[in-house]
């Protein structure tokens, strides 16, 4: 009996042990030292938030963090997701919101759970609609690569030999959030100096960033527009461009009335694949996105330098000539 005894305090004993160190030492509630950042997207299964997943990942193995990637696709989900990250004892996070106006409070949020945060590809803007610049911010050049789909809308134009006057632009605009208008104002603005007629312009707005959206605002543009031959299409990204084209192969329009340019690059290969209306894409650099966001978080969080206030991606045009190559070269290739 007393042997029992002896033997259950020796257990009690090492139990305590394991528990001290798994709290590591200091009584406190999560591991001490162990760097934990939060990666918020607001579209999860969307292969462009996936590639910035899959290169935050790469930063967090080769620097030694655990990085928590999280679906947050609405404001509710946003608030939560960001309490359990601090209850979870991580002290930064990257976030693309589902909602740009959330702004306000999610920087009060982060600043009750002292947990440091930036923005990646969706800016955060206040009460009044301001950018809030205050929170650092890395996101695509957008009015410059949308300037450069409507260059390349042009030329392709031009290299097929259509007329003016037998063309309109469908444009698909998505005017809540800053870096879509800012993609196809850019857009409209440079085919518009190359040229083409502003009154040949026509937007049609989609309310929510989706493929089925784009589909539905293409639509109806088309059913205003019977009259029109060929077409230049356009719009936020892949995803709404891949929606319009859609709409318009469900008219039996194709690839010889269209040429349609998204952004992004991550969703096409299976487009560019295929013969279709899909023309091309400005191709993004996710690694930058994912790699070189957390990376900033992640040295504020252990040497307090904070990253640069504003940072802007470029990209390049992809097509059925440089598709592959492109997309192997930025290991985005799916085979
Ligand atoms: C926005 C879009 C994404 C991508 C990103 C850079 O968040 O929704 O598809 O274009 O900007």
């Amino acid at each position: 009996m007393k042997r029992f005894r002896w033997l259950g305090c020796l257990l009690l004993v090492g139990l305590a042990q394991v528990w001290l160190v798994g709290c590591g030492g200091d009584g406190g509630g999560s591991d001490s030292g162990a760097i934990k950042i939060g990666f918020l997207v607001k579209q999860p299964e969307e292969s462009w938030f996936r590639a910035e997943w899959r290169y935050a990942q790469e930063a967090a193995d080769e620097k030694g963090f655990e990085l928590i990637k999280i679906g947050a696709k609405d404001a509710e989900e946003v608030r939560s997701q960001i309490d359990s990250l601090a209850v979870s004892g991580a002290q930064g996070f990257v976030i693309c919101t589902p909602d740009v106006r959330m702004g306000p409070a999610i920087k009060r949020l982060a600043e009750q759970n002292d947990l440091k945060f930036m923005t990646v590809d969706d800016q955060l803007v206040d009460a009044e609609g301001a950018f809030m610049t205050e929170v650092p911010h890395l996101g695509i050049a957008a009015k410059e690569i949308g300037r450069q789909v409507g260059k390349a809308l042009y030329v392709e134009m031009q290299n097929r030999g259509w007329a003016v006057e037998d063309t309109a632009a469908c444009v698909v605009v998505f005017k809540d959030l800053d870096t879509a208008r800012e993609r196809t104002d850019g857009a409209m603005e440079a085919l518009i100096e190359a040229g083409f007629p502003v009154e040949k312009v026509y937007q049609a707005p989609q309310k929510k960033d989706e493929t089925d959206e784009a589909f539905n605002a293409t639509n109806d543009l088309l059913t205003n527009h019977p009259e029109v031959r060929n077409w230049l299409v356009c719009g936020m990204n892949d995803l709404t461009v891949i929606g319009a084209v859609r709409a318009f192969s469900s008219k039996g329009i194709g690839k010889d009335r269209v040429i349609a340019i998204g952004i992004n690059g991550t969703d096409v290969q299976d487009e560019l694949g295929k013969d279709n209306a899909f023309f091309g894409s400005m191709l993004l650099q996710p690694r930058l996105h994912g790699y070189d966001t957390v990376s900033m978080v992640y040295d504020w969080i252990q040497s307090g330098v904070a990253p640069k206030a504003d940072t802007r991606t470029t990209a390049i045009l992809i097509t059925r000539d440089n598709y592959e190559q492109e997309l192997k070269r930025q290991g985005l290739w799916r085979e």
